[in-house]
């Protein structure tokens, strides 16, 4: 893994000397002006990629769904029995988000554009316990909202450059329950609340460039969480890298690829409802990861639908080290629509 995530910072690093070279490419803003023609490829389900002139809205729908199955200790896949054996009663089998997110960008000055998105979370998960019982649970509500200010840094001359603070504000519960075998309104483990609880805080850096015909993009970010939350645990720290390659092979047609790294710290602090030997998932002890994974990504914005852009991505995972034992993640797709006005 640390070759994977070597390999990737020297190829950023070589974009970046590329980038160099080609500077003089690089007329005005193009992070400003992209609904211009000359608009550059970006991935649209990256945040901080693009930003908008003063006066500018864009608005914007996505849904997204993550789907997890089967269950993994470190980088192998385990069985249920041997979850069981670990000491655990329960044993969660499947679980799926579907999110809707809805999202607003307004262009403030020339320098800074305000982001804002909300979004509504269904979770569902399929457990089978020691005795064979198999059973589901669900949560549903609000998820975190989250206020972003993206600085496009034109006035310091750095084009290529744009950074981005996002701070997250626990509109998702984190109290959610449900009827089990184990009994009427169980708390839900950790992966099946709606939001962090926490006041987090998102500083990213983005660096984006087009050379040889193709734009290219790295983008790193930290997440970290201000308090602990009302059940007295907060999530761990969050450090993501991403790089991408993509092209507007039309005026209506954009697709890329983009590489993604997140490193997932554990838990800290507790939850009392939760009783940690029930169900996997509810132990603090597994939480925390290493994940890369690939998202392809088309965005298609046909001249007779006026500006409306429709935008769709798939996220496939291409490695896994879970710290104990954890849910082994698969495919996660999304379909959106925006229209700047
Ligand atoms: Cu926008």
């Amino acid at each position: 893994m640390k070759t994977l995530l070597l390999t990737a910072l020297l190829t950023t690093t070589a974009w970046h000397a590329q980038a160099a070279d080609h500077s003089h490419h690089n007329h005005a803003d193009h992070a400003a002006h992209h609904h211009d023609a000359a608009e550059p490829y970006y991935p649209k389900h990256v945040m901080g990629t693009h930003t908008h002139n003063p006066d500018e809205w864009m608005f914007s729908y996505r849904y997204m769904r993550m789907e997890m199955k089967g269950l993994q200790a470190g980088n192998d896949k385990i069985s249920n029995q041997q979850a069981y054996n670990a000491g655990y009663m329960v044993a969660p089998l499947k679980m799926t988000s579907d999110m809707h997110m809805f999202g607003a960008m307004k262009g403030l000055t020339s320098d800074f554009t305000l982001m804002a998105m909300a979004s509504y979370i269904k979770k569902d998960m399929t457990l089978r316990n020691q005795a064979g019982v198999t059973f589901a649970t669900s949560s549903e509500g609000m998820g975190d909202t989250k206020i972003s200010l993206i600085d496009n840094l034109t006035r310091y001359g750095f084009n290529k450059w744009t950074t981005m603070v996002t701070l997250s504000l626990p509109t998702g519960k984190t109290d959610q329950e449900a009827n089990t075998p184990m009994g009427a309104n169980t708390r839900l483990p950790y992966p099946m609340q709606l939001g962090s609880g926490t006041y987090d805080i998102t500083p990213a850096v983005t660096y984006q460039c087009n050379c040889k015909g193709f734009d290219y993009g790295a983008q790193a970010y930290a997440t970290f969480r201000i308090n602990d939350n009302e059940e007295d645990y907060r999530l761990g720290n969050q450090f993501g890298f991403k790089a991408w390659v993509g092209k507007n092979f039309t005026d209506s047609l954009a697709a890329g690829a983009t590489f993604n790294w997140t490193t997932q710290n554990n838990l800290s602090g507790e939850d009392d409802n939760l009783n940690p030997n029930m169900v996997v998932t509810a132990d603090k002890r597994n939480t925390g990861y290493d994940l890369a994974s690939l998202t392809l990504d088309v965005a298609y914005k046909p001249a007779v639908l006026n500006g409306l852009e429709l935008v769709s991505s798939y996220e496939e995972p291409i490695y896994q080290d879970v710290n104990g034992i954890q849910m082994h993640r698969q495919r996660t797709f999304s379909l959106g629509l925006r229209k700047t006005f």
